[in-house]
């Protein structure tokens, strides 16, 4: 079966705390495509007491944002879902990402925070994430179920 490309941009980028995810082939296979840059805008936001990247489904507000773009297998991609708590945290949609090397447009799997609360948009928006940037929000990795975004 056809492999999947999705768009990281948070905690699962290179030297990120979520990467190992997917560079453990025990979770199934992933390759680095490239660097890349969503077409469209979004708010890209550091939320929860765990300092979470969201990309919030808000279209056209906020910075286009960087990320990598991985070529992952089907093992991979159920696997990640299960990280993200796609569907019920983070929905993954098809989205058009421009690759740095080539310009070219793609469309790849991206995880979209859709419910979340209005005030998300009231937090700065970031054009790229690092967990330990100046923000000072470090990631804080917890087993906790996110599932309700209303929490978030
Ligand atoms: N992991 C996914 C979504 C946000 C996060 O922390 C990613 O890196 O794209």
């Amino acid at each position: 079966m056809a492999n999947d490309l999705v768009f990281v941009y948070g905690t699962l980028k290179e030297n990120e705390p979520n990467h190992h995810w997917l560079t453990d082939k025990e979770n199934g296979e992933s390759k680095l495509i490239g660097k890349a840059t969503t077409q469209e805008r979004y708010p890209l936001v550091i939320a929860s007491k765990y300092n979470i990247p969201f990309l919030l489904a808000a279209p056209g507000k906020g910075e286009h944002v960087e990320g990598e773009v991985y070529e992952v297998d089907e093992k991979m991609m159920s696997n990640l879902d299960i990280l993200e708590e796609h569907p019920k945290l983070y929905e993954r949609k098809k989205d058009k990402l421009k690759l740095e090397a080539t310009g070219e447009v793609i469309e790849c799997w991206i995880y979209l925070l859709h419910k979340y609360k209005p005030h998300l948009l009231d937090l700065p928006m970031l054009n790229a994430y690092f967990s330990r940037g100046s923000h000072g929000k470090t990631y804080i990795a917890s087993e906790d179920d996110l599932s309700d975004p209303e929490n978030i």
